[in-house]
């Protein structure tokens, strides 16, 4: 059904990418303002202008920020109708507390009264660690950094994890354990135009990260060769040289058979690996095995693609190996991203101009909010918990006692088991709708509505927010100030356009009033986010991730500070891994890793394999995107897409709907037959709730290592419903 939204929005003026041209400068109109800023979603950041009328201080539109080093003027359409979502009459306004089953709105008093007198009886009956807090990405470094002290400090409990686990943290886990540091891209994407060769494995960029495909076009128009290893032909893959069309979960396959080639045909830089990697002979021994017809086997690849790759990449000067969820949403994510990254590696290309690894960052601040303490097991600058020097030093800066630090908690996905046994009995979700995002939703649905307290802040009524006793109004990304880190690792600053609509206060505000109920006032001290920011500096100091030196005033100056940057006169560090890499021993370690079966594989029952991802006209769960008329115009439910064949053998038309299921739920979508997919794989997208989630139907199946969820990779039975 269409929402009211939909039909408001509709019809407003859409700034398309597509008109806008390089060198363009910006007019400021009669009677507004406009305000530097960056799109709320991706972690692209795209650099845009909010058009702000200065009678009646209301948004109007939005314009390219033409001079943003990275997007150069260029936006998707979720980025130019973000606008839309900030004085949306869906915005929650005020404090909804549940009375009867139904939200009743209240003043803040009553709302904060509640929550003290309920966090206080649930931690007083059954200890400090019955509260869980449960944050995300989509907010600020400083609003995220404060998540995790909120967590530790104000309540105490050891159980805070976040989104990002079911976005980052195998990218995460696989360069910590390869490069011994987690930034997402080792190069800056201004040198992406100089680069030879892409080797992209999972990541539909064109859909996903729209943007940044003017520097793979810059690239690709001197000559440059782009390679993708997706399962669908996606638009990122109908303009790629190769196009490898893998079985699903089959990576770590493809690249120990890609590494096999570079080995035999020569490719190898000799001279990097030997001074630079560890590991070079094990990993010889572990590919050996896997030779063109090996590979083909398990991967389900033609021979002749694979060959044509490992050439194309084995001779290309300057290449970067990229990868997004595709390679990294599965049980071997950490293995696959090791895997990825020790291609690059052989060919001795990181650290070096135009070439290196890069994963495509998810959220818009899905790097800069891995890394300061939102994770169960990391502290602020990504220091570890279970570290005793780190414990000390961040217990220092917080002024408690290393023994108050809570210890380790578990991954997103483990929490909600936790909440079944009853060992977490309130939680905080803040910034996340994970009866949406969640793998196997029907049973986090369960585990939610078995709490004893709910608390959500959000600034739209989510699924998860629906399920809540108390839902606090948020501020939106342009309501409030700080800073984000995009996928480059560049620190920039995100600008507060307008105060915060009706009664809603930023994150930050709410997390402050709280820790004051809870008696811990004296350590939340702030009035705006640049004191939080100003601690975080020194909160990350020493740390791998350092922002010490990143000063809002840097950012200004100059485009953004890439971390790290250790001193106040350090420029930040665009290009890492220069001359040693953060390991211990200060060499690589090349991943030797077998080929596992993913968590689930086809049976008599559940004969196809199911994926899962996005569609460029909306964003994760779609609380804030389905609320869009121009983009529910363009996509306005989910669909199963269906190879031709696959289609003619269950006498499937296209526009029919379907029913799809595993044994943990089903659904029923239309049918969109295309070409471009395998043809015993099954693609739906993730954006809507309830009845219309694929994540009914997908594993919960976790890597060993990241506790990532399986969202790729599934078992799954398609049935023709019968009239
Ligand atoms: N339009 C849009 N853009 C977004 C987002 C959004 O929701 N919508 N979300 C943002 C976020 S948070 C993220 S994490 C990124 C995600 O960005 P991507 O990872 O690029 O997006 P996905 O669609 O999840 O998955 C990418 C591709 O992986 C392929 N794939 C599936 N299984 C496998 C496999 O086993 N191996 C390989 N190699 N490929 C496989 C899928 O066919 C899909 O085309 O996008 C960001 N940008
Ligand atoms: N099947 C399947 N499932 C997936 C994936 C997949 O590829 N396939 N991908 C996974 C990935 S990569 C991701 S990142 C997750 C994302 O999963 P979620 O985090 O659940 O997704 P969002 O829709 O971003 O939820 C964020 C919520 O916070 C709100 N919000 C936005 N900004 C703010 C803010 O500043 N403050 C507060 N308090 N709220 C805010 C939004 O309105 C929204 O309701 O989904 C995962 N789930
Ligand atoms: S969604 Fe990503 S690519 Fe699109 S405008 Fe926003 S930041 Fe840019
Ligand atoms: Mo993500």
């Amino acid at each position: 059904m269409e929402s009211i939204l939909s039909r408001i929005t509709r019809g407003r003026r859409i700034v398309s990418q597509f008109l806008v041209k390089e060198g363009v400068k910006n007019q400021i109109r009669k009677g507004e303002k406009l305000v530097a800023t960056h799109c709320c979603y991706c972690g692209m950041q795209c650099g845009m202008h909010i058009r702000v009328n200065e009678k009646t201080n209301k948004v109007v539109g939005v314009e390219p920020r033409y001079d943003w080093v990275l997007t150069k003027g260029k936006m998707c359409p979720k980025g130019v109708t973000a606008y839309q979502t900030i004085d949306h009459p869906d915005r929650i306004k005020r404090p909804l507390i549940k009375k009867n089953g139904q939200f009743v709105e209240s003043s803040w008093e009553e709302a904060l009264d509640l929550i003290e007198r309920k966090y206080k009886e649930i931690q007083g009956e059954y200890g400090r660690d019955a509260i869980g807090v449960y944050g995300g990405v989509s907010m600020t470094n400083e609003k995220c950094y404060l998540v995790g002290k909120y967590a530790r400090v104000a309540l105490g409990t050891r159980y805070i994890d976040y989104n990002g686990r079911y976005c980052m943290s195998s990218a995460a886990g696989g360069f910590n354990k390869t490069l011994g540091m987690d930034r997402g891209s080792t190069l800056p994407w201004t040198e992406l135009e100089h680069s030879d060769c892409f080797f992209m494995a999972g990541s539909n960029t064109a859909e996903c990260h729209p943007t940044s495909i003017q520097w793979f076009w810059k690239a690709k128009d001197k000559g440059a060769k782009i390679i993708v290893a997706d399962p669908r032909e996606t638009p990122t893959a109908r303009v790629a040289d190769v196009h490898l069309d893998l079985l699903p979960g089959t990576d770590s396959a493809l690249a120990n058979g890609i590494m096999h080639l570079l080995i035999k045909h020569d490719y190898v830089d000799t001279e990097y690996v030997n001074e630079r990697c560890n590991n070079f002979e094990e990993l010889k021994e572990m590919t050996a095995r896997f030779t063109p017809e090996y590979t083909a086997k398990l991967t389900g690849i033609a021979v002749e693609k694979i060959v044509k790759a490992a050439h194309i990449f084995g001779k290309s000067p300057r290449s970067v190996v990229m990868f997004a969820r595709g390679a990294e949403q599965q049980t071997k994510g950490v293995d696959n991203v090791s895997l990825y990254t020790s291609m690059a590696l052989l060919r001795g290309q990181i650290g070096k101009f135009a070439s290196g690894v890069a994963t495509l960052t998810g959220q818009g601040n899905g790097q800069g909010g891995r890394e300061h303490g939102q994770k169960a097991d990391a502290l602020p600058g990504y220091r570890k918990i279970t570290n005793p020097k780190d414990r000390e030093y961040i217990a220092g800066v917080w002024g408690i006692e290393p023994e108050e630090m809570p210890q380790e908690g578990v991954s997103a996905y483990e929490m909600f088991n936790l909440m079944e046994a009853k060992t977490i009995r309130g939680l905080h979700v803040i910034c996340s709708n994970p009866v949406v995002s969640s793998p196997n939703i029907n049973y986090v649905q369960k585990a939610l509505e078995g709490l004893d307290f709910l608390v959500v802040n959000d600034f739209f009524l989510s699924e998860t927010a629906e399920l809540a006793d108390v839902v606090l109004p948020t501020a939106t990304w342009a309501e409030d100030e700080g800073t984000t880190t995009n996928t480059e690792g560049r620190v920039i600053r995100i600008r507060k356009v307008v105060d915060p609509i009706g009664e809603s206060k930023p994150d930050w505000e709410i997390m402050q009033l709280i820790a004051e109920r809870m008696g811990k006032g004296k350590f939340f001290p702030y009035k705006e986010p640049r004191e939080i920011f100003d601690e975080l500096r020194i909160a990350s100091k020493g740390g791998k991730a350092d922002y010490y030196g990143v000063t809002y005033e840097k950012i200004d100056a100059q485009d953004g500070v890439f971390w790290p940057a250790p001193a106040e006169d350090h420029m930040g560090t665009p290009s890492v891994f220069k001359d040693k890499f953060a390991t211990e021993d200060g060499k690589a370690n090349l991943a030797v890793c077998d080929w596992r079966e993913p968590g689930e594989i086809p049976n008599t029952g559940y004969p196809l394999w199911l994926t899962t991802g996005r569609v460029v006209f909306h964003y994760l769960t779609g609380n804030q995107t389905r609320r869009v008329g121009f983009l529910m115009d363009q996509c306005p439910e989910p669909f199963v897409e269906i190879h031709p064949e696959l289609a003619s053998q269950y006498q499937i038309q296209n526009g029919e709907r379907v029913k799809i299921s595993t044994p943990r739920g089903e659904m029923t979508a239309p049918a969109r037959i295309t070409k471009a997919i395998r043809k015993d794989t099954l693609f739906v997208p993730y954006h809507w709730g309830k009845e219309q989630s694929i994540n009914q139907l997908t594993s919960p199946a976790l890597d060993p290592f990241s506790r990532m969820p399986e969202f790729k990779v599934c078992a799954v039975k398609l049935e023709k419903l019968t009239k």
